[in-house]
């Protein structure tokens, strides 16, 4: 069974010492790693927005945290981050990419958040990701990274509505956690969505 692992903003900026610091974001890296040679595909995305975007907080004069209604949804309000070029956008550095074959950019819009590897908020605009998958007949989607209550959920919850059979890999992932739980709810709403949550001691051997 062809298997792809797709990786799921693994960058700087949602490392501990990063823009939109994630706690451990960094200790995944060495299980993604450990996870690559098990896989015949592997896909990224990278959060890749333009400077002044409708997420920052700092355009609206607002604290990160906070949320504002953004064209008729709500948008939380972030850091300044992943900025199109900057270091903070990069993958982190110690994360092995040879194999990644593809990268969906994402967040391009000023306008439009995107959480979703697939779609963004607004479900305007598709990324190309189902499309690039089917064309392959990559039916087997394997989910990690960061972060698991934002990016990875809304990642994996499409992927699972895109019909595709849906894994998410709980080690190696970690999330925000802005309300104590949001990682647990994040899962359970996965899990309710027909996503198969797996350790990565499931994957070779
Ligand atoms: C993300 C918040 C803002 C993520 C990206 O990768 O989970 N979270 N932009
Ligand atoms: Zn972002």
């Amino acid at each position: 069974m062809t298997k792809t692992l797709l990786l799921v903003d693994v960058q700087n900026d949602f490392s501990p010492t990063g823009a939109l610091p994630v706690p451990e974001g960094d200790q995944i890296v060495s299980v993604i790693n450990r996870l690559l040679p098990h896989f015949e595909h592997v896909i990224a995305t990278q959060d890749w927005h333009p400077a002044g975007h409708a997420s920052f907080a700092s355009v609206h004069g607002k604290n990160p945290g906070e949320v504002i209604d953004l064209n008729g949804i709500a948008q939380i309000m972030w850091p300044d981050h992943c900025v199109q070029g900057s270091f903070g956008a990069e993958f982190i550095e110690q994360l092995n990419t040879d194999a990644i074959e593809h990268v969906v950019q994402k967040g391009t819009d000023q306008a439009i958040d995107s959480y979703s590897g697939f779609f963004d908020n607004q479900r305007l605009q598709a990324t190309g990701l189902s499309d690039y998958l089917r064309r392959q007949g990559l039916t087997d989607v394997y989910i990690v990274g960061l972060a698991t209550d934002y990016c990875v959920k809304f990642t994996a919850l499409d992927s699972a509505e895109q019909g595709f059979n849906t894994w998410v890999i709980k080690d190696a992932c970690r999330g925000v956690n802005m309300q104590e739980g949001d990682v647990e709810k994040a899962f359970l709403e996965m899990a309710a969505a027909g996503c198969q949550l797996i350790d990565s001691s499931a994957i070779g051997g």
